[in-house]
């Protein structure tokens, strides 16, 4: 279409901002002076975008400590006053859209369509929903106190979103926060923390330490009020091992295998395009994925052409190009992951439709047919462009093989019968059920699993009460005089 012709989108303003620069942490409303460093890459391409600070215990100490320092200002502060800087995060984002989606482009390798029409416009969305929050905050959750502190790990798959989701309700609900980006793209939280300093937010509200998996043990380890963490399940059930008994709160968004329903009266034509929506978006690095597509033996055959024949016409491609579907994989580690499960999957008996790897970190769309429900392409989490396709003959059937996971984050039902749908989605295990659709993210509604995919929600007043302590009931008075 015109709109999205070849020409990439220009990245000079971005590449000025970074310009062979070396970033400190920001702590204190300051960014301090760098020490040991690493290098992010853009990983369409492998070129260096800038060096970065590996964070030290020390760093979390005294990132933690500014927090604990500013919290009492922040959390006294009147509802409605918080949420002016919420709404001044929100207006300034979307006064920078352009420049953070090619940032974001450039670090993590989604396509540019994406990161400019989908991961920015939600971040700015979720600010300005909390700024609402806190409006209310005094209203809404009387007697709730922010629990103080948080220390927030945060994926490399939506690193501006991610952050969006965390920091915002810590934000709205009178906490301070220190926030751990992943170590393949913590370019976009420190343009953020730019943009917190330029709305004049309180020093030490908000931290950033940037640094890899030791970074975050160490903020873990650290005395915060809670840790919320996005990423995989071996890690959060560290984390949680890590924390227990310790008394500090803990929200955990982890893995997932979602199933994707196709029901024999579906729209088949919608549900081709929900699978591009659900796992050949973001080059299928997405927690909600719908993974494994179960489709009704009687429309299997032709959903299977459709299927091939849409996914033949994604362009994979430079990210920076606007008339890519499918950009890079975030790292050569991530792609070799996906590969390895891949070549197990069809090791142990599944067809691999598509899904070549190609040269640097691009693999092609592709789907797992012909694969036995212990196969592990079946199982695991495979993280990158590639679905498994099942049939199923009969509803229960189609219940029994959504529920075949560990996992339980999304799950996404089609059919032209709302009887069908709602009566499947009840029975499914899933934190969100869609129906006819797929990745939907609305700020208002809470998000987060079941079972191995963690606990805890964000979004919507469920996300906003994972960051109150309750109120603490009042003593019954003694009903009779002495
Ligand atoms: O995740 P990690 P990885 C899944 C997905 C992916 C796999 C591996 O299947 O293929 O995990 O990805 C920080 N204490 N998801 O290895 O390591 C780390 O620095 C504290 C699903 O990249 O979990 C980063 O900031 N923090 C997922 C964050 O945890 C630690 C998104 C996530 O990285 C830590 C990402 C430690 N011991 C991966 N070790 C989703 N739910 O969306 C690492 N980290």
């Amino acid at each position: 279409s015109m709109e999205y012709g070849p020409a990439p989108e220009d990245s000079s303003a971005v590449r000025d901002w970074l310009a062979g620069r070396t970033f400190g942490h920001f702590i204190a409303g300051r960014f301090t002076r760098p020490d040991q460093t690493f290098a992010t890459r853009d990983p369409s391409t492998g070129e260096v975008l800038a060096q970065v600070s590996q964070g030290s215990a020390r760093d979390v100490a005294k990132a933690v400590r500014a927090a604990r320092r500013a919290q009492r200002g922040w959390g006294a502060m009147p509802g409605h006053d918080r949420a002016r800087f919420l709404y001044a995060i929100a207006r300034t984002i979307q006064k920078r859209e352009r420049f953070l989606a090619v940032l974001e482009t450039l670090d993590n390798g989604k396509p540019i369509r994406e990161s400019r029409d989908i991961d920015v416009p939600l971040v700015v969305r979720h600010f300005y929903h909390h700024a609402g929050w806190a409006e209310i905050a005094e209203t809404e959750f009387p007697g709730h106190a922010p629990l103080g502190v948080c220390g927030q790990i945060i994926p490399w798959n939506f690193p501006l979103l991610m952050l969006a989701w965390k920091v915002a309700p810590a934000l709205a609900a009178g906490n301070t926060v220190v926030l751990k980006p992943a170590e393949y793209t913590p370019l976009t939280a420190l343009a953020f923390a730019e943009i917190c300093a330029h709305v004049g937010l309180p020093a030490g509200v908000i931290n950033i330490v940037t640094g890899d998996g030791e970074t975050g043990a160490a903020l873990v380890a650290s005395p915060v009020d809670k840790i919320a963490f996005t990423g995989s399940t071996e890690v959060g059930r560290g984390i949680a091992r890590a924390v227990a008994g310790s008394g500090k709160k803990l929200t955990l968004e982890l893995g997932g295998k979602s199933p994707f329903v196709v029901m024999d009266d579906a729209d088949l034509d919608a549900a081709v395009e929900g699978v591009v929506d659900s796992i050949w978006f973001n080059q299928g690095q997405v927690c909600c994925a719908g993974s494994r597509i179960l489709v009704a033996e009687s429309v299997a055959a032709r959903f299977e052409s459709l299927l091939r024949a849409r996914m033949d016409r994604l362009r994979v491609g430079a990210p920076l190009d606007k008339s890519t579907d499918i950009g890079a994989i975030v790292d050569p580690v991530q792609k070799d992951r996906i590969l390895g499960i891949l070549s197990r999957a069809t090791g142990a008996g599944a067809e691999l439709v598509g899904g070549q790897a190609q040269d640097g970190c691009f693999i092609a769309p592709g789907y797992l047919k012909n694969i036995a429900p212990a196969n592990p392409g079946m199982r695991e989490e495979i993280f990158g462009p590639i679905a498994t396709l099942s049939t199923f003959r009969t509803p229960d059937e189609a219940v029994d093989l959504a529920n075949n996971t560990a996992y339980g984050l999304a799950a996404s039902v089609w059919s032209e019968s709302a009887t069908v749908a709602t009566d499947l989605a009840a029975k499914i295990k899933a934190g969100v059920v869609w129906v006819n659709c797929a990745n939907i993210f609305a700020a208002a509604a809470p998000f987060g699993g079941v079972r191995d995919s963690g606990y805890g929600r964000e979004g919507g007043r469920e996300g906003m009460l994972d960051y109150h302590s309750p109120p603490i009931p009042k003593p019954l008075r003694d009903p009779l005089p002495a």
